[in-house]
Formats: C-alpha cells, structure tokens, sequence
C-alpha cells in the first residue's frame, strides 16, 4: 500500500493555516502543523485536533525547526506562519523581520541540508507590490511601503534564490488579501463584520476605522488555500499571483456589511482615526490572476457580495452566543 504524503504547515492555527489543513486531511494527507506555545492553537483547530499532528515551535528558532524537517521530511511544506499585521509591523518591525522574513531562510537551510526533495509552498503577498501600478502581476516591481512588505519581499526573494541556486522546489503565492469568518479582528474585514454584527445586536455603538479609500482585492481564504497545494502539484515549482481581479474599498467593505443588516454604514462609521492610520499606506491593489487561471486552473469561486455575507452571518451567530 502506497503510504501517505506527509505535509507540515508552518503557522497552522492561523486562518489559512487551519482552512489548509482541513483540505489536506480530505485529500488523505498525514498532516503536521508547527505552532507557538504562546498562542492558543486549538481555536481554529478545534473541530480537526485529533486529525493533526502538533509541534510546538517557532519561526525565530533555527535549530528546532532544521531538526523537525529532519524528522518528518514532509513531502510538502507550506510556510504560513509570520508576523502578518501589516500596522504591527511599524510598530515591532525587527521581530517582523525576523519571523516574516528571516523565518524561510531558516526552513530553506534545513531543506538544503536534510530534505532536498520536500517541495516548498512560500506564503508571499499582494503587500509586496506597495505603490506598484494595478493590475499587478508576476512581473510587477516589488515596492515595499512598510517593514512588513520589505519582510516579505526578502523571503521572497530569498525562496526565488534558493529554487535557482540548489534547485529545490520552491513555489510562491503572491496572495491577495483573501478573508474568511476566522480572520483576526485587527484585519478590516473582519473588524467591520463584527461590529456590524455588534452593532445590529446593540451591543456596540459605532465602528471606528482609518482610512477607508484604500482598495483591496479580497477573496476569500478556502478558496485560496486550493491554489497553495495547486502549486506544489505542478512539475516546476514557480510563482503565481492570486487574486479576483476585482478591487473595492475599506469604505465599500463597510457599506456592503451594514447594508446586508439594513443599516446605513455613514450613521455608525467614524474614519481618518490617527489611531488606524499607517505611517505608510498601499492605496491600490488589483490582481493580474491570468498566470494561474491559466496554468494551474484556479478560480475564485466566491464573490465580494457572498465574502461579505458569511463573515457578517457568521459574526451575528457568534455574537448571539450560537
Ligand atoms: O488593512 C485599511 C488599512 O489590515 C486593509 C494581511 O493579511 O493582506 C493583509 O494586509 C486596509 C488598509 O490588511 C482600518 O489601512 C482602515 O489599507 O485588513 P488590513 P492589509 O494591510 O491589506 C495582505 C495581503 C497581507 O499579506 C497581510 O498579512 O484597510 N484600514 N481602517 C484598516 N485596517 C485595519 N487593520 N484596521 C482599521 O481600523
């Protein structure tokens, strides 16, 4: 009997982390996830725990992570984990630097030396482009706009080298913002779904953001997680953008939620909060998706309208204690 295909997730209690695994473990893998001691893993991982098996570690530690590729030598490894608050990131930019960045050059060494044919997933993302014209695609300039999006570029550039260098089978996502009911509240999608959810419930009064005319191309998550494992699927590792191709404002995101619970967003919406506003700022992102529609068969299946909708009925079901 053919044994199992062994997969290891760097950052597996996070959103994508969890949604990942979920779909592996349908597709009959023998999945291992890497999480901190610091951080509560079961919350998004409750409903799979005894599918999974945990290490506890972290992405600032070399040692532990070479001896855990050297253990498992997993025939996939996706690194999700980082620090990926990108307003954090001007605020603690070297520990950033250190496990945004610094982190894949720690699981790329340990490749090299233990796993050369493990096949590697790098979470990259959209925040790279920075003031780069829309619609981005592979070839567009890498411009990072803060301490986050210079992290990442490195360990983008970083995984590029080491696929040229060693020939190790190194894949990219250059993933736009995709969202889901399990993002963190300090992202802007999942802030508003939940204050509007308060906010229809009575519980809160109004919701207070920053700046509200940047756009984003939000997808959202288990639909991007599919096109993660589509690259590790292909015969040479390579990058790909991904993305809807439909780009919306903090301020649309805001009027599609209140308005899916028939309240008017501009009477609960306070915005320009120094307290939300970055010292730098991405005003425009739009992918360019066309390489991996066309290479690796990936769509979006799920629209703005319909993203919006699952996290604000979501919210409303937890905030209702259901
Ligand atoms: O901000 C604006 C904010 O924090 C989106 C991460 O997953 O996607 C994410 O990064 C926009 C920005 O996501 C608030 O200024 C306004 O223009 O939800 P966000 P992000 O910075 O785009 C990329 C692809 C990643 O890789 C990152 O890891 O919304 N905004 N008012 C606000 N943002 C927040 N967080 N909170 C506000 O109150």
């Amino acid at each position: 009997m053919a044994s199992r295909l062994k997969a290891f997730i760097t950052g597996v209690d996070g959103q994508d982390g969890s949604f990942l695994a979920e779909f592996l473990i349908e597709k009959g893998y023998e999945v291992h996830g890497l999480v901190r001691r610091s951080v509560n893993p079961m919350c998004n991982l409750e409903h799979i725990k005894e599918k999974i098996i945990l290490h506890y570690g972290d992405m600032a530690t070399e040692n532990h992570l070479s001896k855990l590729i050297y253990d498992l030598r997993p025939n996939e490894i996706y690194n999700l984990a980082g620090q990926s608050d990108v307003a954090a990131s001007f605020k603690i930019p070297e520990y950033t630097g250190d496990v945004t960045g610094l982190g894949v050059t720690r699981i790329l060494e340990a490749m090299r030396a233990y796993s050369p044919k493990s096949k590697l997933y790098q979470a990259s993302s959209s925040e790279m482009f920075g003031d780069s014209p829309p619609p981005q695609n592979e070839l567009s300039p890498l411009n990072a706009c803060s301490p986050y999006a210079a992290a990442k570029i490195y360990a983008h550039n970083m995984a590029v080298c080491y696929r040229k260098a060693y020939g190790l089978f190194v894949s990219c996502g250059m993933l736009f913002n995709h969202e889901s009911e399990r993002r963190g509240l300090n992202f802007v999608t999942r802030k508003i779904s939940n204050a509007v959810a308060r906010i229809h419930l009575h519980k809160q009064d109004k919701l207070v953001l920053g700046n509200i005319m940047s756009r984003r191309d939000w997808g959202y998550s288990p639909d991007y997680v599919e096109a993660m494992w589509l690259m590790l699927q292909q015969k040479t590792a390579d990058d790909y953008v991904i993305g809807t191709g439909e780009t919306h404002s903090v301020r649309e995101f805001a009027a599609e939620a209140f308005s899916h619970v028939g309240l008017e967003w501009a009477k609960y919406t306070e915005y320009s909060s120094p307290e939300f506003m970055r010292p730098g700022e991405v005003n425009l992102l739009c992918a360019d998706a066309s390489k991996a529609y066309k290479v690796l068969g990936w769509k979006p299946r799920t629209t703005f309208k319909k993203l919006v909708k699952i996290m604000v009925d979501y919210d409303i079901k937890q905030e209702s204690g259901g």
